[in-house]
């Protein structure tokens, strides 16, 4: 093992929860061969009986999806067309994020009094997401060691004091997190610019951020160019750094599908996912019982961070055998000669390090493209987490401009968005750079629109760990585990003079609080909304730009709670007395939101009228529909980025961090990671055994992560176990949020400020927790 230095507990040091470096009953098999299937549904239903009952889980399950029921708050993965909609339109995981909000347990005022918020901060994210449900607005007063009630009132007229108070609106900073509706989403922006401005920090920061910017420069509009119909025609579909057997169980479905009619599929990952291997369809009975359908015809096992010299080179042989669309390459491009210069040949010592994959199987991927009259390429966070992320995902574009595959059936782009609505909040204008028709909306309603770039979400914490930040609101998420480098976040965290959360569960980010902390607990998706105007819908837009309606229909886990609209509606009118905003009756009505939004966002227009239709309605993307592409030279742009891999120093590891089978983001439903063959604990570092035998790591030794970071800061997440897994080699994996304390503040992809959470330096040593002289835990009561 490299090094016995030793880091104090202080900065870069979280201390694992009480029950965490417990992990006694952690087991490891082998990885699985195929996703879903029977197992799959019973643990759907397992865990709607768990959290709802029978009944319950039925009435639920069964809306989800529907036409006139809610969408599902577990991915962005669009529902088919009404009439080719199944009636059970969900997977195993889409189950467990409704069971999660529909859960019958309750967090209420006796919890509080019987948890002082220290010790919620010892406790695990697990043990937090279990205690079910909020019910009632809590405050926590400066000194006090718990939270206590507060009247609904009292909570918008003690944010809207501190809000005042400010000397500056850039001292306060408003997140959001992507299961927010556009309702709320449009709202929330207007009241944040009315009140002076952009810091608007969103989940899309930490997520699909580098994709966004890639695609705006690339080809003009930051959103992917596929419909499902696309998928259905594609005759390759790459999945690149996705694992969509956990995090999209619909997409297997439509992958299965799109294999049975001899499409091609290629996986481009370090780790050997089960889904992408192998599926059975949990929502046919010969998938249920049958043989597995095998998902991929050439899985590339990656080395992280390979795919920048991965795409650079399947682009040189596609250049070298002329398997060019030349047409659409003249008509509709920039920079091809460029392009066709730097790629002119392939580096091959450098691209088979970079990628640690066989000169044959990167020359098969390049055949398979070339062979296709319709590729899509899909990804998600294996390529947007990392420095050079930007660059990676301009590089596939540019493998697909080659060929010609933007704005033709079965052919484009499909960056996999994560949170149910995180495309729609970016719509509705929670960006960081307010959108173009910022300022029309500030006139209709009297008001300057703040110009200055807003804090993304590492400048919000840059802002905060310097004292410049007085007002942090987060409008669902989980700000204090969710983002990197734990041990600033949270010192930023409770340096702040309030922090307000929006939220429906408990989480770390109620046990991390400024001096003053309020909860604000809000309706759910699954749940009814009534206002004063009647019964509500909300509308949401999924990863292929289609926007519908979604409706609650169970009954309010509380009678306390308030939808986010009314609660934003509340606030900004508490906050700007004198707004000519007509807040109340915006919250009244959401159709009235919706008019507001259909006169001023692109696309909208009767906007009330068209989201009546089931189906829904598609936004406009020029490159998908016209082949147009509004950059600044009107055409899709090629790029050109030398080839450079991350350097890893010897007898170190590029740490990768991903979701488990078992959580949806930094709510954990279980310790099971059942696809990769970990069960009973998430504390655990994949690692290639030939790698563990050169570090002379035992397969089971207890270890810390300990990260480096360029300026000579190290971190360190201590109490792990070392796991031997097939893995790219030189390559670990652990589990986000976990693994977050080692992620430096500052490694951040160029261009997007996407935290590196999928390319981290660490080495391994010995366990040192509990550290000498780290001072005990408080004392937990029992539960
Ligand atoms: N059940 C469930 N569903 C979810 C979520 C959840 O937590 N649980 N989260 C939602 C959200 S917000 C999001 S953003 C999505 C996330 O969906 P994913 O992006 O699928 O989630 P991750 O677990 O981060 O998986 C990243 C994948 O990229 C691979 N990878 C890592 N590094 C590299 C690399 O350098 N190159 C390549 N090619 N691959 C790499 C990993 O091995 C892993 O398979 O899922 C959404 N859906
Ligand atoms: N190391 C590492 N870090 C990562 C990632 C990674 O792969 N690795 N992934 C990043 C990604 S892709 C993302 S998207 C972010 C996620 O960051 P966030 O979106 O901030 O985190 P979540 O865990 O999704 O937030 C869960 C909380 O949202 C609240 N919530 C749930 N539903 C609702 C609702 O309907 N309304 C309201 N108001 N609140 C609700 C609940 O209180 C719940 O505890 O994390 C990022 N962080
Ligand atoms: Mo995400």
């Amino acid at each position: 093992m490299a090094g016995d230095r030793r880091i104090r507990p202080g900065r870069g040091w979280v201390r694992p929860p009480r029950e965490d470096p417990g992990d006694r009953d952690l087991t490891v098999g082998p990885p699985q061969e195929s996703a879903a299937g029977l197992p799959g549904v019973a643990h759907a239903l397992g865990a709607g009986l768990a959290q709802m009952g029978a009944a319950r889980t039925a009435r639920t399950l069964l809306r989800l999806n529907q036409p006139d029921g809610f969408d599902c708050p577990g991915c962005a993965w669009p529902e088919p067309p009404p009439q080719r909609r199944g009636h059970a339109e969900f997977c195993e995981n889409g189950a467990k994020a409704v069971a999660d909000e529909a859960t019958l347990r309750r967090v209420d005022a006796a919890f509080f009094a019987a948890h002082p918020v220290d010790t919620l901060a010892a406790r695990s994210g697990y043990w937090l997401g279990q205690q079910g449900r909020l019910t009632a607005p809590m405050v926590r007063r400066p000194g006090a060691g718990h939270y206590t009630p507060i009247g609904w009132d009292e909570a918008f007229a003690l944010v809207a004091a501190e809000l005042r108070a400010v000397d500056s609106p850039d001292e306060a900073v408003f997140y959001t997190s992507g299961r927010t509706s556009n309702e709320a989403a449009f709202l929330y922006q207007l009241f944040v610019r009315a009140y002076g401005t952009n810091n608007l920090p969103d989940c899309s920061n930490m997520c699909h951020e580098s994709s966004g910017v890639a695609l705006g420069e690339a080809i003009g509009v930051g959103k992917g160019s596929v419909t499902l119909d696309d998928i259905h025609a594609a005759a390759l579909l790459v999945v690149i750094g996705q694992n969509p057997g956990t995090n999209h169980p619909r997409m297997l479905s439509a992958l299965a599908e799109a294999r049975r009619r001899g499409a091609k599929v290629i996986t481009v990952n370090p780790l050997p996912e089960a889904g992408l291997r192998g599926f059975r369809d949990p929502q046919k009975v010969s998938g249920l019982l049958g043989r597995d359908t095998p998902l991929t015809d050439l899985y590339l096992q990656v080395r992280v961070a390979g795919d920048l010299a991965l795409f650079q080179a399947i682009g040189s042989l596609l250049l070298e055998w002329g398997a060019l669309d030349r047409e659409f390459v003249d008509r509709h491009t920039s920079g091809f000669a460029a392009y066709a210069a730097a790629r002119a040949r392939v580096d091959w010592p450098a691209v088979l390090a970079a990628t640690g994959l066989t000169r044959a199987e990167i020359e098969e991927a390049a055949r398979l493209c070339a062979a296709s009259p319709a590729t899509i390429t899909c990804w998600a966070m294996g390529l947007t987490q990392r420095a050079d992320s930007v660059a990676a995902i301009q590089e596939v574009v540019n493998v697909q401009l080659l060929r010609g595959m933007i704005g033709r059936p079965g052919a484009g782009l499909c960056p996999v968005r994560g949170h149910s609505n995180v495309q729609g909040d970016r719509t509705m204008g929670i960006v960081h750079e307010p959108p173009a028709w910022v300022p029309e909306l500030a006139a209709r309603y009297g008001f300057t629109a703040p110009r200055a770039r807003g804090y993304d979400t590492v400048d919000a914490i840059r802002a905060m760990r310097d004292g410049r930040v007085r007002v942090f609101v987060g409008l669902g998420g989980n700000f204090a585990a969710a983002t990197p480098d734990t041990a600033v976040t949270e010192a930023g965290l409770r340096g702040c003079r309030l922090t307000v959360q929006i939220s429906t569960k408990l989480n770390r980010a109620h046990a991390v609080t400024g001096r003053t902390a309020l909860i604000l607990p809000c309706l759910g998706r699954t749940e009814r909304d009534v206002q004063a105007g009647g019964a509500q819908f909300v509308t949401v837009e999924d990863s292929m730009s289609c926007v519908h309606a979604s409706r609650g229909r169970l009954a309010p886990a509380s009678p306390d709670l308030l939808s986010e609209v009314a609660i934003i509606a509340r606030l900004a009118a508490a906050t700007l007395p004198g707004s000519a905003v007509p807040w109340a009756t915006l919250a009244a009505d959401y159709a009235a939101v919706r008019d507001v939004i259909a006169a001023v966002v692109p696309g909208f227009a009767d906007f009330n009228a068209r989201v009546a239709d089931p189906a829904g309605f598609t936004l406009p993307h020029p490159g998908r529909d016209a082949r147009a592409f509004p950059t600044a030279t009107g055409r899709a742009r090629f790029t050109v980025t030398p080839l450079a891999t991350v350097q890893v120093p010897p007898g170190r590891l590029l740490l990768q961090t991903v979701r488990s089978h078992d959580q949806y983001n930094t709510t954990i439903y279980g310790l099971d990671d059942r696809y990769r063959g970990v069960r009973g604990g998430r504390r655990v570092v994949l690692v290639h055994p030939e790698d563990l035998a050169a570090l002379g790591v035992a397969d089971g030794a207890a270890v810390d992560l300990v990260s480096e970071w360029r300026d000579g800061t190290e971190r360190r997440a201590p109490a792990f176990r070392a796991v031997a897994y097939p893995t790219a080699r030189g390559c670990a994996a652990a589990y986000f949020p976990e693994a977050n304390v080692l992620v430096p503040l500052d490694s951040v992809a160029a261009g997007s400020q996407t935290p590196t959470s999928k390319s981290i330096i660490i080495r391994l040593e010995p366990a040192t927790y509990p550290p000498p002289g780290d001072p005990p835990a408080p004392d937990l009561p029992a539960g």
